[in-house]
Parts: structure tokens; C-alpha cells; sequence
């Protein structure tokens, strides 16, 4: 037994009373258990055997169906390594405020302990990490999402080299809601929340806010990217990092299926959310997905816009807040299919086809194992992570950017992360098209100061001579009616094939004030119904725009004092100065 776990497993059990504490192995006997319990207590309702096997329903309560960022916080020593873009508190204040929170908060619950493995066992890029939890909820989505149970605690050994993750349900009030991240102690603490995002600790809490601040210190990249294999008609794969803000389509890009005329190639799936990257003995960066399942949102999702996710969900999975038909199958708005006449809907309440109230909520999810996915990469758990050739960074935007761009080398493409921007969509509350500047897509998930995030990025630049090569991307330009001008989905590919031959150095690139842009046949667009007007309004780099954008850009870095890099700086001067402004 590891005495610091146990010492710490033990001080939590002192303070938060549970009635019963279960280390999980990780079995299936465990696991069947823990839903039996679940099916009991009202947590979990089964689905129709026949249809969904092996599949599960929750609902969260009402007020609890997203992450928090307002009530989540970086518990550095100083205030300025939390920087302007994260909410703070000082770790004594947090300890003051929160711990008496989960005083006997487990009383009359079960306190689970979940050791979990954040990567492939034995990968020299995972990492352990340790959560307790009082919600079966939580026990079932890690089991998915993570190599839990006896494999972790192998792995650990004596080692305190491990991530500690408290979590409990407290009494899910909003006022009493906290998720606090401890960066130098390596430490979660998360309270008055049982969704995904705020509950099941592994993901954006230890793999993103946490790992982001291992990384800066140990010189590697923790990062908010799905992860492609792209296999040409050669035979030759080559693979593909992606950013993109929250509902910009990251798990429909990692699952895509080729369009007909695209004959010969194919996309493997390594991850479709978070890459941790080491340079590997040759110079190259190495990718691994840390997860061991899909948390997916579930609107949108269909035969036809994913169908290997469609396929990954029929068993063995569990539905968070989507609608639940009289045949207790799953159902949710653009699934493809029309509304079932009975349903009840994420509330719980009888489904009005003609009512204002949805089926699903508009972020309800799917859990399921990554091994399910159709096109699933072979070497998804390669301890050793898969080589990176590009990285791509994009976000949503009506306007201004192009289909795609290159920058002009390593430092550019760092700048061209930082300022990230994507519209805000009628999906969500506030105005819509407004643009919300997301570095990297980490706004909500870089664990320190954001300036000091693009300078370790301009750092690892310097450490090899093998970067990938670094673009943006915008599938999502609209014409003045608000037509989306590029089809999207699988025709995406057709993007990713100009970018695989700027790797291999095959293809040729305009020169612009923002990058390289494709000539104008530079895409293949032969069977698309995009005419060549259309094509060069998608590749238009309009100064007008530019000049709006290099403010914009300007006032968000401005926000980062002397903390934002002379890199950023310069290379922001620069892109001015091409635009002569
Ligand atoms: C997610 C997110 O849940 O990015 O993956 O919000
Ligand atoms: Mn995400």
C-alpha cells in the first residue's frame, strides 16, 4: 500500500464522514455493483437492452449541466501565475472557505477511491492520478474515460508522484459550488457539482489546468487538441494536432469520414480533446490522447454528421440529460431522426412536440469507450504517442479569416494560437457573433498565467529544429445572408490534403500579410458545388477585416502587462506592419 495515498485517502475520510469507503480495482464485478446501486438510488436508469446494450441514462439536476468558470478557480501563491484570463484565490483563503465545505459532506454516502491512469499504462507520457468521489455517476464516466482501478495503483508504486482529486456532490447548491485547482501541490478539490466537465477530475481539471503547469515545468505541451491519423492512397499516414474552442466540431473533425471522391484515403481517430506531447529521441513532437473515452455532446449528432460516433454510442455507454423515448432508447435535437412521439425530456417531464422546452439539453452528452469507435487508430495506445506533422488551430468566424493558412514558421504560428478568436453562437445565452478571444482554446483550461503559457510555447520552438508545422483553419465562413459558404464535415479533408502536401513541401502557397494561403486551385474542390468565386471569397484575406482583427487582437494581449512575451509583441508589430498600419 502507498502510505501517502493512504494517509491522504484517510484524512478525507476522517473530514468528510463517509459511511463506507470502497478503493475500486476496477473489475467488472465493481463496476456492475456500483450500477445495481445506481439503479437503486435513482442515479441511473437502464436503456433498452436490445437496442443500446450495456447502456445507461442520467439526469444531472437543472441547475447543474455545464462547467463553471465563474466558480472555478487557480489556488496559486501569488495572483499574477493565475494571470488575467483565470479567477483566483489564495490557496489559505480557498483552504478557509472550502475545506469546512466538505466537512461530513459524505455522511449516509459511499466514498470511492479511484486510482486511474491518464494514458496508456506504461506510457512514459501518462501520468496517475487519484480521485475520491461520493457519486456513482462520477465512478461509472471515469471507468470510461480513464485506465482505472488496479493497473493505476501498479503503476503508481510508492511513487507521490500522482494527482489528488476530491470531489463530492455537497448539496449541489450553486452557493456552495467551488472547483478548485492547487498547482504546486498538484491537488483538486471540487464540490456542489456532479457534471462531466466539473466532476470527473481527470479530464479538463488534472489533464488540462493541472498538466498544463507539469508541462511548463518539464518542458512538454498539455494541450486542448484532438488527434488524426491522415493515410493517403500511398498508404502513408501522417498526424494531425487540432485546437478549436468548445462547439467548434473538434469530435466530429477527429472522427471523419472521407468524401466519395476522396477515394483511397482515410482518417484514424487517435483523440478527440486533449493531447499531452514530448519531443521523442529524434526531435519530433509525440502525441498521446489521455483519455480512454469520448464525453461528446449529443445534439448534432447524427448518421450523417458523425456516423462513427453514432456507431461508438450503441452500447456500453451512458446519456447524460438527452430525451428518453417510451422505448427507453436515447433521443436528442439533430439526431436525424423525427421527434418519437412519447418521451420524457432531460427533466424529466412528458416531451410537448410543440412546446418551447427541449428533448435534450442543448449540452447533454454521451460517455463512451474510445475502442468502439469504427475508425479508431491502430496505434491510439502506442505508449510512445504518434508523430506530429501540423498543428492546426481554429474557431468559428463568419468572416475575416480564411478557409486555411500557414504561418510563416514556429513563433508565428505561437502568435497565431494566441490570438484565437470564435463567434459565440444563438446556442448560448448573450449576444451572438460577437467574437470571444481563446488562445489555443485553453481560455478556460490553462492552469497559470496565460502570457507565460505562449512564452514556454516560443520556448519548446527553440528545443528542436523538428517542429510541426503550425496552420489555421475556419470551416465556418457565411456569405452576406448568412449561408455557410464551405460545406464542412467530411469535405474538410479536402483542407487537410493541402495541408498534408505543405508537410511533404508539394504544394504551393500564396504569401500574405497573415501567411501562406492555397493559389486558388489550390484545393481540390472537383464534386463539391463550390463555384470559383465562392473559393476565392473563402480564401480572401481583406484588410479591412485584418486592421479589425490586429486591434482586437492588440486590446486582448494588452490585458497581460509585462507578462505578455516581447515575442507576442514583436510578431504582433510585425503582422501590422504587413498590412502597413
Ligand atoms: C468539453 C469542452 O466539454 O471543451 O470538452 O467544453
Ligand atoms: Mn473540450
Amino acid at each position: 500500500m502507498n502510505q501517502d495515498l493512504k494517509q491522504w485517502v484517510d484524512a478525507c475520510a476522517a473530514h468528510t464522514q463517509p459511511d463506507r469507503v470502497v478503493w475500486l480495482d476496477g473489475s467488472q464485478e465493481e463496476i456492475d455493483r456500483v450500477y445495481a446501486e445506481g439503479l437503486e438510488d435513482g442515479t441511473f436508469l437502464r436503456m433498452n437492452e436490445e437496442t443500446y446494450p450495456d447502456c445507461y441514462y442520467h439526469r444531472s439536476d437543472p441547475n447543474d449541466v455545464a462547467r463553471v468558470e465563474h466558480l472555478t478557480f487557480i489556488c496559486s501563491e501569488k495572483e499574477e501565475d493565475a494571470g488575467p484570463t483565470n479567477h483566483w484565490k489564495h490557496p489559505d483563503k480557498a483552504r478557509e472557505e472550502v475545506w469546512p465545505l466538505f466537512e461530513g459532506a459524505m455522511k449516509g454516502r459511499t466514498m470511492y477511491v479511484i486510482p486511474y491512469i491518464m494514458g496508456p499504462a506504461g506510457s512514459a507520457i501518462s501520468k496517475v492520478g487519484v480521485e475520491i468521489t461520493d457519486s456513482r455517476y462520477v465512478v461509472a464516466n471515469m471507468r470510461i474515460m480513464t485506465r482505472m482501478g488496479k493497473v493505476a495503483l501498479e503503476q503508481l508504486g510508492d511513487s507521490t508522484d500522482y494527482c489528488k482529486g476530491l470531489h463530492s456532490l455537497g448539496d449541489l447548491s450553486p452557493d456552495r459550488r467551488f472547483i478548485l485547482h492547487f498547482p504546486s501541490r498538484r491537488e483538486i478539490w471540487s464540490i456542489g457539482s456532479g457534471y462531466g466537465g466539473n466532476a470527473l477530475l481527470g479530464k479538463k481539471c488534472y489533464a488540462l489546468r493541472i498538466a498544463s503547469v507539469m508541462a511548463r515545468d518539464q518542458g512538454w505541451l498539455a494541450e486542448h487538441m484532438l488527434i488524426v491519423g491522415i493515410e493517403n492512397p500511398q498508404g502513408e499516414t501522417r498526424y494531425v494536432a487540432a485546437a478549436f474552442p468548445s462547439a467548434c466540431g473538434k469530435t466530429n473533425l477527429a472522427m471523419l469520414v472521407p468524401p466519395a471522391s476522396m477515394k483511397g484515403w482515410r482518417v484514424w481517430t487517435v483523440g478527440d480533446d486533449i493531447a499531452w506531447m514530448k519531443f521523442g529521441d529524434d526531435g519530433r513532437l509525440y502525441a498521446i490522447n489521455p483519455e480512454n473515452g469520448f464525453f461528446g455532446v449529443a445534439p448534432g449528432t447524427s448518421e450523417k454528421t458523425n456516423p462513427n460516433a453514432f456507431k461508438t454510442v450503441r452500447e456500453n455507454s451512458i446519456f447524460t440529460n438527452v430525451g428518453l423515448t417510451d422505448d427507453r432508447e436515447p433521443w436528442w435535437e439533430g439526431m436525424g431522426t423525427s421527434a418519437p412521439e412519447k418521451m420524457t425530456t432531460w427533466k424529466g417531464a412528458p416531451y410537448d412536440p410543440n412546446g418551447a422546452e427541449r428533448a435534450a439539453h442543448p449540452n447533454s452528452r454521451f460517455t463512451a469507450p474510445a475502442d468502439q469507435c469504427p475508425c479508431i487508430s491502430p496505434e491510439w495506445e502506442n505508449p510512445q504517442g504518434v508523430p506530429i506533422d501540423a498543428i492546426l488551430f481554429g474557431g468559428r468566424r463568419a468572416r475575416t479569416n480564411p478557409l486555411v493558412f500557414q504561418s510563416f514558421d514556429w513563433n508565428h504560428g505561437v502568435f497565431v494560437g494566441a490570438a484565437v478568436g470564435s463567434e459565440t453562437t444563438a446556442a448560448a445565452t448573450g449576444a451572438v457573433g460577437v467574437v470571444r478571444r481563446d488562445p489555443m482554446a485553453m481560455l478556460p483550461f490553462c492552469g497559470y498565467n496565460m502570457g507565460d503559457y505562449w512564452q514556454h510555447w516560443v520556448d519548446m520552438g527553440t528545443r528542436s529544429d523538428k517542429m510541426p508545422k503550425i496552420f489555421h483553419v475556419n470551416w465556418f465562413q457565411q456569405d452576406d445572408r448568412g449561408k455557410y459558404l464551405w460545406p464542412g464535415f467530411g469535405e474538410n479533408l479536402r483542407v487537410l490534403q493541402w495541408v498534408m502536401n505543405r508537410c511533404a513541401g508539394k504544394a504551393e502557397a500564396e504569401e500574405t500579410p497573415i501567411g501562406y494561403v492555397p493559389k486558388a486551385d489550390g484545393i481540390d474542390t472537383s464534386g463539391l458545388d463550390v463555384d470559383g468565386a465562392t473559393m476565392s471569397r473563402l480564401l480572401e484575406v481583406d484588410p479591412g477585416d485584418w486592421k479589425k482583427e490586429l486591434d482586437d487582437q492588440g486590446e486582448f494581449f494588452g490585458r497581460f502587462g509585462d507578462k505578455l512575451p516581447a515575442e507576442m509583441k514583436s510578431q504582433l508589430e510585425k503582422a501590422r506592419a504587413r498590412f502597413g498600419l
